[in-house]
C-alpha cells in the first residue's frame, strides 16, 4: 500500500476530496503552536479552504514537545486526511500544513519562521495549561517554564516564551508584529494571551511590552468541532476509504464554528469567505460555547465514566443521563447567559446534545476527563457562582463535582495514571479520601482548583456532598 504524499494524490479514490490547489506552492503564513489533532481538524481546514483561493496562508506546526506529528507528517509532505464521521462519511485531504518543526530541536528555526516577513499569524491550541496561567488567568511566573523564560529569554520553552523573543526580533528589526491568535477553550482567550505576553515582555524590556500592548492583535476566539484522537482503527478506516496509508489521519464530526473577534490585520486572510465568523461579541459565544458543551462534555465524562461507559455516544444513551445533562444545561446554565445575536439558547443546547449523540464518532470519556483541574473551573464553576450570585438552585453542580472527586480517588486507588498539570498532587490527595462524605471538604479545599468564595459556600457543600453520597450509595449497590 503506497503512503499518502503529494505523489500519491492521484492515486487516491475517486471520492476522496482533494485540494484543489497545489500544496507545493503555498508560502508559509501561519506559524502555529499545537498541531496535534484539534488543530488540524479545524483550523488547517480553514486555511485549506482559503489555501484554494490565497497561497500566502501555509502553516508552519510547531510542536514544543513531542516528535509525533513531524515525524508521521514529514514522510506524507505535510498532507494527512481528515475523516468527517457524520450522518454523511466524507474523506478529505488537506494541505495547509507546510511543515512541522520541534520547539527544543531547533529553537532558532522558529524564532526564523516567526521573524519572516511574510508571516502574518501566530496561532496556538495548546491546551489550557499550555499557557502556564494562574487560576486567576495571569501568567504564572513560578510555572518551571516560565521561570526559564526569564532567566533566558533569547532560547524559550514555553510558547509565552516564544511569542515574546518573535515579537522582540520584530520589534528590533523594525517589522510588524504578526496576528497572534489562540484557539484554546479559555474564556477571553486573546485578553489573556496578550497580558501574559506583556508581563513576561516587561520582565526585560519596558518599550517592547509598550509596543506589544500598542501595536499586538489579539483577537479572541471561539472554536468547536468534535474531534477523538486517533486510533488504529481509524488509520485502518482511512486506508481502506482512500486506498493510501496514511500514518495520522484525523477524525472529526461535520460540525465547525470559529468566531473570531474583529481586529485589524492589513492584507490578512478573507476569513469570512471560509466560513469564519467574524464578530465584536466573542465573549457570548465562547461563554455559550464552554458552558453549554465543554460544561455538559467534562459532567458526562466524570459520570459516564462511574457509570461504567467509555465514550460519549455511549453515555448518551442513558437516559437519566442525558435527561441530567440536558437539566443542568437548559434549566440551569441558559438562564445565566446572553445568547449571541440571533442564536437561540435552548435550540443550540438541543443541537449540542444531538452531536453528542453522534453514532459515527466514539469519543472517549476517558479523553476528556483529562486535565479536569484547569477545565472544571472554565467549564462550570463559572456557571456556579453566577447561578450563586442569582440565588437560582445549584444542586445539580454537585453531580460534576462529586463525580470528580471519585475519579480522582478512583486513579488513586488503582494506581492508573492521571492527566493532568496537578496529577502528583491529586493522586496524592485521592489517597488520603476514605469514601466518606466529608472527603468533599478535603478536595474543595485544593486552592489551585476550587476559589474560596466557592468551596466555602454551604450551598456549594451541600450539593457536592449530597451527590457524593448518592455515588458511594450507587458504588456500594454495584458492588
Ligand atoms: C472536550 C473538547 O476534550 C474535551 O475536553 O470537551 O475537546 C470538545 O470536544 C471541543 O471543545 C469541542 O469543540
Amino acid at each position: 500500500m503506497s503512503r499518502l504524499s503529494l505523489a500519491t494524490l492521484e492515486a487516491l479514490k475517486p471520492d476522496v476530496i482533494k485540494p484543489v490547489y497545489d500544496p507545493a506552492k503555498l508560502e508559509i503564513g501561519v506559524v502555529h503552536f499545537g498541531p496535534g489533532a484539534f488543530h488540524r481538524a479545524h483550523q488547517a481546514a480553514y486555511l485549506d479552504a482559503i489555501a484554494a483561493f490565497d497561497l500566502r496562508w501555509g502553516i508552519c506546526g510547531v510542536s514544543l514537545h513531542s516528535t509525533g506529528v513531524r515525524d508521521a507528517l514529514s514522510l506524507q509532505d505535510g498532507l494527512y486526511t481528515l475523516a468527517i464521521l457524520d450522518e454523511e462519511i466524507k474523506y478529505q485531504i488537506i494541505g495547509s500544513m507546510r511543515e512541522v518543526l520541534v520547539g527544543p530541536e531547533d529553537i532558532e528555526a522558529v524564532l526564523e519562521r516567526l521573524t519572516r516577513e511574510t508571516v502574518g499569524i501566530v496561532s496556538s491550541t495548546v491546551t489550557e495549561k499550555g499557557y502556564c496561567l494562574t487560576p486567576d488567568g495571569a501568567l504564572d511566573f513560578a510555572h518551571a517554564d516560565i521561570v526559564h523564560d526569564v532567566a533566558h529569554p533569547q532560547t524559550p520553552k514555553s510558547f509565552v516564551g516564544y511569542v515574546v523573543e518573535g515579537l522582540r526580533r520584530r520589534h528590533a528589526k523594525g517589522q510588524k508584529p504578526f496576528v497572534l491568535i489562540p484557539c484554546d477553550n479559555l474564556p477571553k482567550n486573546g485578553h489573556r494571551l496578550k497580558s501574559a505576553v506583556m508581563a513576561l515582555a516587561a520582565k526585560h524590556d519596558q518599550v517592547l511590552a509598550d509596543w506589544i500592548e500598542a501595536q499586538l492583535q489579539c483577537p479572541c476566539t471561539m472554536v468547536d468541532s468534535i474531534t477523538p484522537a486517533t486510533d488504529d482503527a481509524l488509520r485502518a478506516r482511512v486506508e481502506a476509504a482512500t486506498g493510501v496509508a496514511d500514518a495520522w489521519p484525523i477524525q472529526r464530526e461535520a460540525f465547525t464554528q470559529w468566531v473570531i473577534e474583529d481586529h485589524i490585520h492589513d492584507g490578512g486572510p478573507d476569513w469570512a469567505r471560509a466560513g469564519v465568523t467574524l464578530t465584536d461579541n466573542v465573549p457570548a459565544y465562547e461563554r455559550a460555547k464552554l458552558r453549554l458543551l465543554n460544561g455538559p462534555h467534562s459532567t458526562l465524562a466524570y459520570v459516564g465514566l462511574h457509570k461504567g461507559y467509555e465514550s460519549v455516544s455511549e453515555a448518551m444513551t442513558d437516559s437519566d443521563l442525558s435527561a441530567f445533562v440536558r437539566d443542568l444545561m437548559i434549566e440551569d446554565v441558559v438562564p445565566l447567559l446572553e445568547a449571541p445575536k440571533g442564536l437561540d439558547l435552548v435550540a443550540y443546547s438541543e443541537a449540542i446534545l444531538k452531536r453528542f449523540r453522534n453514532p459515527a464518532i466514539r469519543h472517549l470519556l476517558s479523553q476528556i476527563a483529562w486535565d479536569g483541574s484547569q477545565k472544571l473551573p472554565i467549564r462550570l464553576l463559572g456557571s456556579l457562582s453566577e447561578a450563586l450570585a442569582r440565588d437560582a438552585d445549584i444542586s445539580r453542580f454537585g453531580v460534576p463535582l462529586a463525580a470528580w472527586i471519585r475519579f480522582v480517588r478512583h486513579k488513586a486507588v488503582t494506581g492508573e495514571a492521571i492527566t493532568d498539570p496537578l496529577a502528583a498532587e491529586l493522586i496524592a490527595l485521592g489517597k488520603t479520601l476514605n469514601d466518606e462524605v466529608s472527603d468533599v471538604q478535603v478536595v474543595l479545599a485544593l486552592r489551585a482548583v476550587f476559589p474560596e468564595a466557592l468551596a466555602g459556600n454551604p450551598k456549594v457543600v451541600a450539593a457536592t456532598e449530597t451527590a457524593y453520597a448518592d455515588l458511594l450509595a450507587a458504588e456500594k449497590v454495584a458492588a
